[in-house]
C-alpha cells in the first residue's frame, strides 16, 4: 500500500506553529547576523522556509548558521567542531570523535517509524502512534538548542540533477554531524531550489544532541516520519543515528522509489565499483551486503571506485540501469582494516596522502595515533577511547576483556582520498550504467562463494534470501538473523511492496540489457567444509573478492560458460584458475574449488525452508518467489538422492551442463 503523503499532523510544523512565510522569515533572520541573512536569502522554496521558521519556533537557538558549503563556510565547521570539544586534534592534522559507551551502533530499539493509524509497515520495523511521538518529541525537542547555534545544512543525495537524486535539509546543534556532512554529501546550497523543483520534494531532517549523557540514552529516539519525508533525532550522536541523509533519508528514499517512480528506480543498500576487464573495457557492478559484511573494502577492490555503502538506480532512457551514490564520501568500519586487505583506504587513514579524516570510538595512544582492532600494527599497551582510559588487559565488571577499539568503530573522509576513486564518473548525473548485481551476507556455512541467478526472478530472490550473522552496526544484535536484500533495516513498507517492485524493475522491457544477478559469499568457513570441526577460520582470504568480481565480470560481458544447477549458473574451475592468476596472482587449487563450490544440500534446503516459511507471513507476497524456492527445493532433493547431500562440481556437470 502507497504510504500516503502529507496525512496526519507535521509534528514539527505543529509545535513550531508558525503557519506564514513572513512569520517564519522574520524568526529567521531575527537570529542570523548579517552574513548569515544574505546566505539565507539564496532559499526561495516556501515551504522549505516555513519548515525551517517551525524548526527554529520549537527548538528555540539562540543564532542560526547556514552552510553554504564555501571553502571559508568548510573550516568554519572544522574550527568550530574542535572549539566545542566534539572533536579532537589526532595525528596526520585528522581528527576524532567519541560517542557515548551506549551509542556506538544504530539503536534499533529508539528507532521508529511513526504512524497513522491503520499504516502498514514492515513486520520486522518498530513503529509509533503518530500522537505518541508527537508528545515524545514536544517533551525532547522543545527549547532543546537555548544557548546553541541552529546549524542549517543544504545537502542532496545524489549528484545535483541525477534523476534518482533528492535534496535535504540537515538541522543540527552537533559540528560532528556538520562536519561529517560536509565529507559525505555533495552540497546543494546554491541549487537547492532547482533540485526541489526537478525531484518535486526534500527530505527534511532535525537532530538535536539535547541534554546528551549516558544517564539520558533512553531518551534518545531516531524518528522517520514517512508521510510528511522529515525525520527527529536526540540525545545521541552515532553518525547512523544522527546525520539522517544516511539511513534516515534512505528509508524515504526506498519509499519514493517502491511507490513514486513508476517502478523505474530503486534505492538500494549497495556499494557501487567499476572492474576493468579484458581490453580495458569498464563493467560497474552494485552490490548488497548488510553493514559491516565487508561492502567498504568490495567496493575498493574495483578500479572505478564509485561508493561504499548506498545506490540510487534508475532505468535510463536507452535502456541501461545507471547507478549514482548518493554520497561523495565514505563512513567506513575500520576494524580489520590493514595494509594488506585495503590498501587505498590506509594510505589515507595513516598520512601517506593529505586526507580530511574523522575518527570515531577507535584508540588513540598518547602521541595521538589512532589504532583499532586489527589494524596489523603491534597492538598498543594504552591510550583512550570513548570508555575513557584503556591498557592491555582491562577487563568490564564480568572480567571480559575490554577491546581496545570498538567493533563499530569508524572513519569518514571523501572518497577523493581514495587512490581509485573515480572523481568524474562519481559526480556524473549521468550516473554509470550497471551491468552486475550482487547480494552478499555473513554466511559461514550455506552458499557458494559466487552463482549467478538465471534470469530476473530468480535474482530477486537471491536478494530475499540474504541470511547474515549480526554485526555490530546495530547495538543489541545478535545472532543469524534474515536480511532481505540487505536493506531490511531500511524498508519502511512491507516486504511485499518491496519485492514486488523489485520484479517489476528487473522485468522491465525497458531495460535492454538487462544486469546478470549474482549471490555473492566471502565468509564460507573451513569447519563448514570438510575442515577441523568448528573451525570459524574462512576458507579463503579477503583479496579473493578481486577474482569472484573479476569472474562476474566476465560472464556479465559472456566472455565465461557456466555450469548449470538448481540454484544458479556456478563458474568453472579453469576459468578461475585463470582469473585467481591473473588478478592476485595466486594459485586456486582444484581442492579449494571443489570445497568452495559442492552444493551442500541439506543447508540450502534448510535455508529454503526458514525463507519460505517467513515469507509466507507476509500478506501478499508475490506467488513467483515460493515457485522459485520450491523448484530449487526439488531439484536439490533430486540431486541428494542420486549423489548424497554434498554434490560437487563434477557430479552437477554430469547432471547439468557445462556450458551454460
Ligand atoms: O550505521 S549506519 O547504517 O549508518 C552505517 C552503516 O553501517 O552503513
Ligand atoms: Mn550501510
Amino acid at each position: 500500500m502507497k504510504v500516503e503523503l502529507e496525512k496526519g499532523v507535521d509534528i514539527v510544523s505543529d509545535l513550531g506553529g508558525l503557519t506564514s512565510i513572513e512569520e517564519a522569515k522574520k524568526l529567521i533572520e531575527s537570529k542570523c547576523d548579517d552574513d548569515n541573512k544574505k546566505k539565507f536569502s539564496t532559499i526561495k522554496s516556501e515551504k522549505a522556509i516555513l519548515k525551517i521558521g517551525n524548526a527554529v519556533a520549537l527548538l528555540q537557538p539562540d543564532n542560526i548558521w547556514i552552510n553554504s558549503s564555501s571553502e571559508a563556510d568548510l573550516q568554519n565547521t572544522r574550527d568550530r567542531a574542535i572549539e566545542n570539544g566534539e572533536e579532537f586534534k589526532v595525528v596526520n592534522g585528522h581528527t576524532c570523535h567519541f560517542d557515548l559507551p551506549e551509542d556506538q551502533g544504530r539503536l534499533v530499539t529508539q528507532t521508529f517509524y511513526i504512524v497513522n493509524d491503520d499504516e502498514d509497515i514492515s513486520v520486522l520495523a518498530k513503529k509509533e502512534p503518530r500522537q505518541v511521538s508527537y508528545d515524545t518529541i514536544k517533551d525532547g525537542m522543545t527549547g532543546a538548542m537555548k544557548g546553541r547555534t541552529m546549524n542549517i545544512n543544504f545537502w542532496n543525495r545524489g549528484p545535483v540533477g541525477a534523476k534518482a537524486a533528492i535534496p535535504a535539509i540537515m538541522i543540527t546543534d552537533s559540528l560532528y554531524v556538520v562536519h561529517s556532512g560536509n565529507i559525505l554529501y555533495p552540497t546543494c546550497y546554491e541549487s537547492f531550489d532547482a533540485e526541489v523543483e526537478r525531484a518535486g520534494t526534500f527530505f527534511f531532517n532535525l537532530h538535536t544532541y539535547a541534554d546528551l549523557s549516558s544517564e539520558n540514552i533512553d531518551k534518545a529516539r531516531i524518528y522517520m516520519d514517512r508521510s510528511w519525508q522529515t525525520t527527529y533525532s536526540m540525545y545521541c550522536t552515532y553518525a547512523g543515528n544522527t546525520l539522517m541523509l544516511k539511513k534516515g533519508n534512505h528509508r524515504f528514499h526506498v519509499d519514493d522509489a517502491t511507490y513514486y517512480r513508476n517502478f523505474e528506480q530503486l534505492s538500494e543498500h549497495m556499494f557501487i565499483t567499476g572492474m576493468t576487464g579484458p581490453g580495458g573495457r569498464k563493467t560497474f557492478i552494485a552490490g548488497a551486503a548488510p553493514s559491516g559484511c565487508g561492502k567498504t573494502t568490495t567496493a575498493m577492490v574495483g578500479t572505478d571506485f564509485i561508493g561504499d555503502d548506498l545506490a540510487q538506480m534508475w532505468i535510463e532512457d536507452d535502456g541501461t540501469v545507471r547507478a549514482v551514490n548518493p554520497e561523495i564520501g565514505i563512513f567506513g568500519i575500520v576494524k580489520d582494516v590493514n595494509r594488506e586487505g585495503d590498501p587505498f583506504l590506509m594510505k589515507a587513514l595513516r598520512g601517506d596522502i593529505e586526507a580530511e579524516v574523522i575518527y570515531s570510538n577507535v584508540l588513540i595512544t598518547e602521541d595521538g595515533t589512532p589504532r583499532w582492532e586489527g589494524d596489523g600494527d603491534e597492538p598498543p599497551k594504552a591510550g583512550k577511547n570513548f570508555q575513557g582510559e584503556w591498557f592491555e588487559g582491562k577487563t568490564d565488571k564480568d572480567g571480559k576483556p575490554i577491546p581496545m577499539s570498538h567493533p563499530n568503530s569508524r572513519c569518514t573522509l571523501y572518497g577523493t582520498s581514495i587512490d581509485n576513486y573515480n572523481a568524474k564518473l562519481a559526480n556524473d548525473p549521468a550516473g554509470v550504467p550497471v551491468k552486475v548485481i550482487t547480494y552478499s551476507g555473513r554466511d559461514s556455512d550455506t552458499m557458494p562463494p559466487v552463482w549467478v541467478a538465471k534470469n530476473a526472478d530468480e535474482g530477486v530472490v537471491i536478494g530475499a534470501s540474504i541470511q547474515s550473522a549480526a554485526t555490530a552496526t546495530e547495538v543489541g544484535a545478535a545472532g543469524v538473523r534474515r536480511q532481505p536484500w540487505a536493506n531490511q533495516p531500511f524498508i519502511p513498507g512491507p516486504l511485499a511492496d518491496y519485492m514486488a517492485s523489485q520484479l517489476k524493475f528487473f522485468n522491465s522491457d525497458k531495460i535492454k540489457e538487462k544486469p546478470i544477478m549474482a549471490g555473492l559469499n566471502y565468509f564460507l568457513t573451513v569447519g563448514a567444509r570438510g575442515g577441523e570441526a568448528g573451525s570459524t577460520k574462512l576458507l579463503g582470504e579477503k583479496r579473493d573478492v578481486n577474482p569472484w568480481l573479476s569472474w562476474l565480470e566476465r560472464r556479465a560481458n559472456g566472455d565465461v560458460k557456466a555450469i548449470d544447477t538448481a540454484i544458479g549458473y556456478l563458474p568453472l574451475y579453469d576459468d578461475l584458475k585463470a582469473i585467481f592468476k591473473e588478478t592476485i596472482n595466486k594459485e586456486y587449487s582444484e581442492e579449494l574449488y571443489n570445497k568452495h563450490f559442492s552444493l551442500y544440500a541439506d543447508n540450502i534446503i534448510a535455508r529454503i525452508d526458514l525463507q519460505t516459511e517467513a515469507y509466507q507471513q507476509e500478506k501478499d507476497c508475490p506467488p513467483v518467489i515460493f515457485e522459485i524456492y520450491s523448484a530449487q527445493k526439488k531439484a536439490l532433493e533430486e540431486l541428494k538422492a542420486k549423489f548424497g547431500s554434498v554434490i560437487s562440481p563434477a557430479q552437477l556437470i554430469e547432471v547439468g551442463s557445462a556450458d551454460a
